[in-house]
């Protein structure tokens, strides 16, 4: 298991479109496994593949907030089947746009069908963090990102904030 290091905006792989996983093996538990150490180490509550640079539908996710009960969760290939027509909105972060928060607003809750870290068809019931962790999550299977979902102009800022970052990280 490794740390890898996470990409952020702007960069064209977070935008690629995520690939299926055919079948869940060890090359998909070994990926899982790495992204797991990435997320706790960031810290983060949730972790897309293509966000350590691999476009496969692959994501892992741990909302408890306690730091010595892990509930470490794992979706390959999750699909939405229902999504509430109720909306919350929500305070997000991305650890590919870093220190930047804005609320999102999105359906309370939703089904979702994926495979589990040994390949298991499951169903799922979210609502609450979970929904909205899951959502932002399935977007970058998508290549969006939270901040698409602002206007122009406070897209562009926050773009523009982290391009100079870059260059800054660049120089010192
Ligand atoms: O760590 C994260 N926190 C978070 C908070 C509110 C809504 C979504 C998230 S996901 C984010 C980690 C991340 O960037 N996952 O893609
Ligand atoms: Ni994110």
């Amino acid at each position: 298991m490794s740390v890898k290091s996470i990409l952020t905006e702007p960069n064209k792989l977070l935008r690629q479109i995520s690939k299926p996983v055919e079948s869940v093996g060890g090359e998909e538990r070994k990926l899982m496994d790495d992204m797991l150490d990435t997320m706790y180490a960031a810290p983060g509550i949730g972790l897309a593949a293509i966000q350590i640079g691999v476009p496969k539908r692959i994501i892992v996710m741990d909302i408890s907030r306690d730091e010595d009960k892990k509930e470490p969760r794992y979706f390959v290939n999750p699909v939405i089947k229902n999504r509430n027509k109720e909306k919350v909105k929500y305070e997000e972060g991305c650890l590919s746009v870093p220190d930047q928060f804005a609320e999102i607003e999105r359906p309370n809750a939703c089904e979702i069908e994926y495979l589990d870290y040994d390949g298991k068809k499951q169903l799922l019931k979210a609502d609450g963090l979970l929904a909205t962790c899951i959502q932002h999550e399935m977007d970058h299977l998508e290549g969006i990102l939270f901040i698409d979902y602002l206007s122009k102009l406070k897209r562009s800022m926050i773009i523009k904030k982290l391009s100079k970052n870059k260059v800054n990280r660049e120089i010192f």
